[in-house]
């Protein structure tokens, strides 16, 4: 396939904006990219007509699959509990975990499916997917398998991530080191011998687990050579990223509560900071994350939906795009970086994120000719198509 008379947002390091360029596609990869002056000439071939091109979207945090809803809380929220509060009165993640072990594979699965297919229609075409609403082992396996069928089901790439580590359920109250000794590792092997797990997460919270209990967790998953990734500092300082780049993590998530030194440790280990507008926005939070630190350290940001029933009930990255510039004052450029090559950082994957010969061919083609056309708009996407492995969507 080659698409002609494109506009491209490459999201390399050479010049970034390509204005008439065209892309030769050869199964899964890009074969050939250039000025149309040069381009290989070719019997149908697609025209363009001066449409922007970007890698295909990464959606690189998400709580996709899941069972029930939390419209209930939303309102006691807006009636003045706190997330935390909300949490220590039953509902909040653990509320979702009953809902979530009373469905079925198949039930899951649907409605998982519709969240996903919004998603695709707005450009994505790589999306992770966590655990973490099971928290026994066979329902953090069951959601895990759910994560692997999407990729069967849908054109896309999941990344499948266990979150074990996300709360501690109601049966193990006020003893989280016995969750971690007899559900979360032991899932952690299972998911690890059966192929269901491509990295793994935790949540650093008062309201969850302690840095030395995530550190047990970790510790383990680099035994079986697996990545991990961290949500840290979202609701206060415990020093969540510095563990994280500790062991090499892949991303430190949210990071409202960032401090220097975390930011320091980040840029040491190229942990990617993984901003999420959307739970920030929803828990009327007040502490942006400090985008200016990250800056001056060099930290790669990306931008996620962190889609989940409780803090981020959404679907649409565009919108977490436009978030992350107007609440957060983060470019039009970067948070396109953000979906994209640094996204690809975040789920340790360089075969994709970039407009460049031997990456994988997943591109977004958009109704559009300025990249800040994708962040500036509010609840309209402008996609016109979307290819992932050089199939363009019927
Ligand atoms: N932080 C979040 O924003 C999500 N998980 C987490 O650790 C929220 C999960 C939920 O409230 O259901
Ligand atoms: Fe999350």
């Amino acid at each position: 396939m080659l698409l002609t008379h494109a506009t491209l947002a490459t999201m390399t390091d050479r010049p970034d904006f390509v204005e008439d360029a065209a892309i030769q596609l050869e199964g899964e990869r890009i074969a050939w990219v250039g000025p149309m002056s040069e381009a290989p000439v070719r019997d149908g071939s697609v025209n363009l007509g001066g449409r922007l091109v970007t890698p295909g979207l990464i959606d690189c945090h998400t709580h996709l699959v899941h069972g029930g809803n939390r419209a209930r809380e939303f309102k006691m929220r807006l009636d003045g509990a706190s997330y935390e509060e909300v949490a220590q009165a039953g509902g909040g993640i653990v509320s979702t975990v009953r809902a979530t072990r009373a469905a079925s594979e198949a039930d899951l699965l649907s409605s998982a499916l519709g969240r996903l297919d919004r998603m695709l229609a707005e450009g994505v075409t790589t999306v992770e997917v966590k655990s973490g609403y099971g928290l026994t082992v066979a329902d953090e396996l069951k959601l895990l398998r759910v994560a692997r069928a999407l990729e069967r089901a849908r054109p896309v790439t999941v990344h499948a991530t266990l979150l074990a580590a996300h709360a501690v359920p109601p049966e193990f109250k006020g003893r989280a080191d016995d969750y971690l000794h007899e559900v979360c590792i032991p899932a952690l092997h299972a998911a690890h011998a059966e192929g269901l797990v491509d990295s793994v997460d935790g949540f650093c919270e008062g309201i969850a687990f302690s840095p030395a209990q995530i550190e047990r967790v970790f510790v383990e998953a680099r035994k079986l050579g697996l990545p991990v990734r961290l949500h840290a500092e979202q609701l206060s300082n415990l020093g969540g990223a510095a563990l994280a780049a500790r062991h090499g993590a892949l991303s430190a998530d949210h990071l409202e509560y960032l401090d220097a030194a975390g930011a320091l440790a980040m840029a040491e280990a190229g942990t990617v900071a993984v901003i999420l507008p959307g739970a920030f926005y929803t828990l009327r939070e007040t502490q942006p994350p400090p985008i200016d630190l990250l800056r001056q350290h060099g930290v790669r940001m990306a931008v996620a939906t962190d889609c989940n029933p409780g803090t981020a009930p959404m679907t649409s990255l565009p919108l977490a795009m436009n978030m992350a510039c107007t609440l957060f004052r983060m470019t039009p450029d970067e948070v396109l970086a953000g979906v994209t090559t640094h996204a690809a950082a975040a789920l340790g994957l360089s075969d994709r994120g970039r407009i460049a010969v031997g990456q994988r061919a997943d591109l977004a083609i958009w109704e559009a000719r300025d990249p800040a056309e994708l962040s500036y708009r509010i609840g309209a996407t402008p996609l016109y198509a979307r290819i992932h492995g050089g199939r363009l969507d019927a």
